[in-house]
């Protein structure tokens, strides 16, 4: 593969590190002379990478290395003189200490990683720590530990993502994954909530992806109550879409839990007067939740005579999209920096 980008770019740097060398007196000058025009300086390791360079290029390359040769010796003799009109201290002015300093372009934090962290700092504020764990997961962790029956859709080859030499084994499709393992190597009190990566076999539209972001929740202890979800789940939306939020439970069903619930707020564009997020509704779904089921914690050696739980699961995507109004679910994977340039000034 042809290097001439490199090789260009690397001109460019030279000629900025030329420009930018501080000299405050005739060893700096002879500093500078060996670093950038000596026998081994810079510029002749500049002038041997031109057989890098494909024919059609070479001379374009050649001009412009013969440009920075000139600079360094424009500046070397500028140097010389100045040293020479100063005298016996053979030293120089203080270079200019307001000129600009180089800029360096900075990036910024992905917008599904400012929403995670968001979400991450809320629940961390009551007591909530982060658990993380393996993208690549066995069929137990996935969904055996999550009561799922083995005739459940889900399952289906055609939703999760399977090995093909070891169809146990698969790419996780929800992180209760890391949950499941924290039940199994802890004891409670489990406060704990997992951000991740995970896979579903979809096709990719605007609105739905192969892979995704979560975050899950998961409380355990005694006497933990659906009171107790429910609080915790209103303080989580008033922190991230605002104190006059509210919040409204519709009953629902996950193999992992029971009872269920889907979680949705108060739409936070229009206040429940109708508009196009809601869909004219007045409310958005943002979570699915539940109280955990005994035989859950049963698999995972927590006894459910003992102990009680609660569980959560939002998409990052899906709350990411709600927030900042993106229409196109794709657009977090493309990496297009005119769309994650918009994100710069959010952590
Ligand atoms: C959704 C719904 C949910 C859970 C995830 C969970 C984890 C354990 C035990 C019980 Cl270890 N439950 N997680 C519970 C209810 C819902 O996710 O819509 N996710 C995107």
């Amino acid at each position: 593969m042809s290097q001439q980008p490199d090789v260009f770019n690397h001109m460019q740097h030279l000629m900025l590190e030329i420009e930018h060398f501080e000299v405050a007196n005739a060893a700096d000058a002879e500093k500078f002379r060996i670093e950038f025009l000596g026998s081994k300086g810079k510029i002749k390791n500049l002038m041997a990478a031109i057989k890098d360079v494909p024919n059609e290029r070479k001379r374009e390359f050649g001009q412009a290395a013969n440009a920075v040769k000139q600079a360094a010796e424009e500046k070397l003799a500028a140097l010389k003189q100045q040293l020479e009109q100063n005298g016996a201290a053979a030293t120089l002015d203080i270079p200019d200490l307001t000129r600009p300093a180089i800029t360096i372009p900075l990036g910024g934090r992905h917008p599904l990683s400012v929403v995670k962290n968001e979400i991450i700092r809320i629940f961390e504020r009551i007591g909530f720590t982060v658990a993380e764990g393996p993208e690549i997961e066995d069929d137990w962790h996935n969904f055996t530990a999550l009561n799922t029956p083995d005739d459940h859709p889900s399952r289906d080859m055609q939703d999760t993502f399977y090995i093909q030499t070891n169809p146990s084994i698969l790419l996780r499709s929800q992180t209760s994954t890391v949950q499941v393992r924290v039940m199994e190597n802890q004891k409670p009190p489990i406060r704990i909530i997992s951000p991740g990566r995970v896979y579903r076999n979809e096709t990719i539209s605007a609105r739905a992806h192969c892979q995704f972001h979560q975050v899950e929740g998961l409380y355990i202890d005694e006497n933990v109550s659906f009171a107790d979800l429910k609080q915790t789940l209103i303080y989580f939306a008033r922190e991230l879409f605002g104190q006059d939020t509210s919040i409204r439970l519709r009953p629902s069903y996950f193999p992992f839990t029971e009872p269920s619930a889907e979680m949705d707020i108060s739409c936070f564009i229009c206040k429940g007067n109708g508009c196009n997020i809601c869909k004219h509704s007045g409310w958005v779904e943002i979570l699915g939740c539940g109280m955990v089921d005994p035989a859950v914690l049963d698999m995972s050696g927590i006894d459910s005579r003992k102990y009680t739980g609660f569980a959560f699961g939002m998409g990052i995507e899906r709350i990411t999209m709600l927030k900042y109004q993106i229409n196109d679910i794709r657009l977090f994977f493309e990496n297009d920096i005119r769309f994650l340039q918009q994100f710069k000034a959010a952590w």
